[in-house]
């Protein structure tokens, strides 16, 4: 068996915790394990299977003898870190937002689209996607190859977590705040996050939708390699710690059945189906938080157009959203013969 030094690059944030754990559920074959932050957190400890390991200073990092990289320090450091790591030989596999464009960097959900991994050695570097896209598009893939869909309509309900470890820490204050008749202050989120819902995901492009609605239009065109796919996203943050929620209407060439689509999806790689409304039986966020899979239930006809179906679509967000995808890719680059340095 051959064993890879890994490096988790944002080791003590949220995502970054749990690649570490999911690799050591995964029982990845790990050589030597790194853990780096900023200088902040250098000389503390995270946990890796039972492990002590220690922080090390990122920009300190020498990753010559790194084979693999798991990055999700942010858009900003990613944009000039993942680039040395990558020309120093590290197959970096990059969680933020930054090269998930960039068409010499491939998009991956393993379920998905695997074979777009195969240009990844252009840049040495493979752009995980965004949380809302993964899930949606690891239910959707099954239903897209019976009949192709030609149209997608999004509302999103996420959680805080997709934020970071602060915005978790903000939910949590606010919540007790306010069951104690004490003001809050907002500070992550632009408004009050407890008892709320915001329409606000990320920054306002100038199309008036944010770059959360934006990234899931133009991610799903570039993983499912369709440009013509039409596709409009509202991105909405609720007060739920951990899981995506989503509400998707697609609109497929042919008519679909709900009973079709419940066939197509069950046993699908990736997807537990939970759709039996008459018994309450669907996916809420606290069924999937934890879990690996995405969560389908709701299937039903839509009663505007004959060619369309409702789904709700729910996963966790730091899991299958993050770190579960980035190890997988991390197995798919092991499966293709990768070889440790
Ligand atoms: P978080 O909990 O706030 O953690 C941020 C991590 O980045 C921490 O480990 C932090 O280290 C590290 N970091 C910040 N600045 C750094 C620097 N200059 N050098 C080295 N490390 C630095 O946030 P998170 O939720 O884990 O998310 C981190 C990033 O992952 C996000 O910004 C986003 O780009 C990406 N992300 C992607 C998805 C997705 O959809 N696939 C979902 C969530 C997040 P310190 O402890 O030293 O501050
Ligand atoms: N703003 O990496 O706040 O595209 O939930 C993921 C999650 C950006 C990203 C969030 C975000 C990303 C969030």
């Amino acid at each position: 068996m051959k064993n890879y030094n890994v490096a988790v690059v944002g080791a003590t944030g949220a995502v970054g915790k749990t690649m570490l754990d999911i690799l050591s559920e995964r029982q990845f074959p790990v050589n030597k394990i790194y853990a780096l932050a900023s200088s902040r957190s250098a000389g503390r400890f995270v946990n890796f299977g039972g492990q002590r390991i220690e922080v090390l200073d990122l920009d300190k990092f020498d990753f010559s003898n790194i084979d693999i990289g798991l990055f999700s320090p942010g858009a900003g450091v990613s944009k000039i870190y993942a680039p040395k790591a990558a020309a120093a030989g590290c197959a970096v596999i990059d969680n933020t937002s930054f090269f998930r464009q960039d068409p010499e960097v491939p998009l991956v959900i393993p379920e998905v689209n695997p074979q777009a991994i195969d240009i990844y050695k252009k840049r040495n570097i493979i752009a995980n996607p965004n949380c809302s896209t993964i899930q949606m598009l690891v239910a959707l893939k099954p239903l897209h190859d019976f009949s192709p869909i030609k149209r997608v309509i999004i509302s999103t309900y996420q959680a805080v977590s997709g934020t970071g470890i602060p915005a978790i820490a903000e939910l949590a204050t606010q919540a007790k705040q306010l069951l104690s008749d004490q003001p809050v202050n907002p500070e992550v989120y632009p408004k009050q996050i407890a008892f709320n819902a915001l329409p606000q995901i990320d920054s306002f492009m100038d199309n008036s939708y944010t770059r959360e609605e934006m990234k899931m239009h133009n991610e799903t065109r570039k993983i499912l390699d369709d440009t013509e796919i039409m596709i409009s996203a509202t991105a909405v943050r609720v007060p739920v710690f951990h899981g995506h929620c989503e509400s998707v209407l697609i609109e497929t060439k042919q008519p679909m059945s709900p009973d079709k689509a419940r066939e197509l999806l069950s046993g699908a790689p990736g997807i537990k189906l939970m759709d039996d409304a008459k018994n309450s039986i669907y996916p809420t966020a606290i069924d999937a938080e934890g879990q690996d899979e995405v969560f389908v239930g709701r299937i039903r006809a839509d009663l505007s157009n004959p060619n369309g179906l409702w789904l709700w679509i729910v996963s966790d967000n730091l899991r299958k959203g993050a770190a579960l995808n980035s190890v997988q890719i991390a197995e798919l680059l092991v499966e293709k013969g990768l070889q440790p340095k």
